[in-house]
């Protein structure tokens, strides 16, 4: 089974997507997502102009050795794109050989640990009232875990809240990045009122999750921490920016609040400390921006050791073929936690078809060979990329902050 072709795609069913398309001699196809929200022609030229020539005549089956022929062999390792692009490669060499064997992939990562994969909705809204109805509408979907985000009054538009009636989509289809403002101390004083509706509506029951965003410092999130302990989060995600490791140390001394973290992490490095002492509760990161699933696998492997669980990111910018990706990973892990569930745009459907289902606040791979995902070409090039930035954020004095 040799490469002998790797197509990449770039289209905008609804928002932009990266696929990579390695074709056999023997006539299968594997599927990769490389998508990199709002930089997507960075990954999509890495991908084209660097790797695709060097996977031709390749033997398919050697995952392992190509991943580090493609880590290691370039000399510069890390960061967002590159990771992206080997994700795609990764992944669809896991899917031709799946589909090789005839079994669905989580069978080739060890089989099924658990008979579906439990799965959080987003809930949101510009005023409490409206987070509370967005809530309830989760709950009717048969969520039992949701993720709450709501306006602060005076701020306009800010992170997780929808613009209009649809689902939240931070990037927006426009030549340069909206520009949204912040107030940490107006966010800081709105966020409890927030879970004490939440709780006061929904009762002890429901798992209530939040995403600060990367947005505090260390000693802001310590004290929100402390501040929610009362309302039982079952996390809180991305408290501080990123970059900075020995944050979350200073966070941790201070609250016993759950902390989850990763989403914009691309190798097991990023969490070297964060894992080895212990200072998060869930691992965030996706099949698409931390290597594929040979990379992603050895995350949750290390993770496992420390009783650190698994929250794949699950937004809808990663693509079908991420998100199916990361299904049959949660299958088959011991320390699956929980798996964010964003539904993709209504045209995602024409140019993805997917063998995955969601029901009853769950989701499961589907039964068919390799991802259970087919990538419709032509209904791919009625689609065309169209840019999108993610936004930026700004205090009153005009001063750019973490968004
Ligand atoms: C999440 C994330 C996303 C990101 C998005 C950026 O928890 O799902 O924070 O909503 O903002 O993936 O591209
Ligand atoms: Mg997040």
């Amino acid at each position: 089974m040799k490469i002998a072709a790797a197509d990449v795609f770039v289209s905008s069913p609804g928002r932009n997507y990266v696929t990579l398309r390695v074709t056999t001699d023997d006539g299968r196809t594997g599927l990769g997502d490389a998508t990199l929200n709002g930089r997507e022609l960075a990954v999509a030229a890495y991908l084209r102009e660097h790797v695709a020539p060097l996977l031709i005549g390749r033997d398919a089956h050697a995952i392992e050795d190509t991943w580090q022929y493609l880590y290691r062999g370039v000399y510069w390792r890390r960061g967002p794109v590159t990771m992206a692009a080997i994700a795609a490669v990764d992944t669809a060499l896991w899917d031709l050989k799946a589909k090789a064997a005839g079994m669905p992939l989580y069978q080739l990562l060890g089989g099924a640990s658990r008979t579906h994969v439990r799965a959080y909705g987003h809930a949101n809204g510009g005023t409490i009232e409206e987070l509370l109805e967005s809530v309830a509408a989760r709950v009717a979907e048969g969520f039992g875990a949701v993720r709450v985000q709501a306006g602060v009054a005076g701020l306009g538009p800010v992170y997780g809240v929808a613009d209009g009636d649809g689902p939240y989509e931070p990037a927006r289809r426009q030549a340069t990045p909206p520009v949204e403002r912040w107030d940490t101390r107006a966010y800081l004083r709105h966020i409890p009122t927030v879970f004490a509706a939440v709780r006061d509506r929904f009762g002890p029951e429901l798992d209530v999750l939040h995403d600060v965003h990367h947005r505090l410092t260390p000693m802001q999130a310590a004290r929100l921490g402390a501040t929610l302990e009362e309302f039982d989060p079952y996390w809180l995600e991305d408290v501080t920016p990123a970059e900075n490791q020995e944050a979350l140390a200073l966070v941790r001394r201070h609250t016993t609040v759950p902390i989850a973290t990763g989403e914009v992490f691309n190798t097991v490095l990023d969490y070297q400390y964060l894992i080895r002492d212990q200072l998060i509760d869930f691992a965030r990161s996706s099949v698409t921006h931390a290597g594929g699933i040979t990379a992603l696998r050895r995350i949750f492997d290390h993770a496992a050791l420390y009783q650190i669980r698994s929250a794949v990111h699950g937004p809808s910018d990663i693509s079908p073929v991420g998100f199916a990706a990361a299904l049959h990973l949660d299958l088959a892990l011991h320390n699956f936690g929980i798996q964010e569930y964003m539904p993709h745009p209504a045209e995602a459907a024409e140019v993805f078809h997917v063998a995955y289902r969601y029901a009853d606040g769950a989701l499961h791979p589907g039964e068919a060979p390799g991802l259970g995902v087919e990538f419709d070409e032509p209904a791919a090039a009625r689609h065309p990329y169209r840019p999108a930035p993610l936004p930026v954020c700004r205090l009153a004095d005009g001063t750019v902050h973490d968004w």
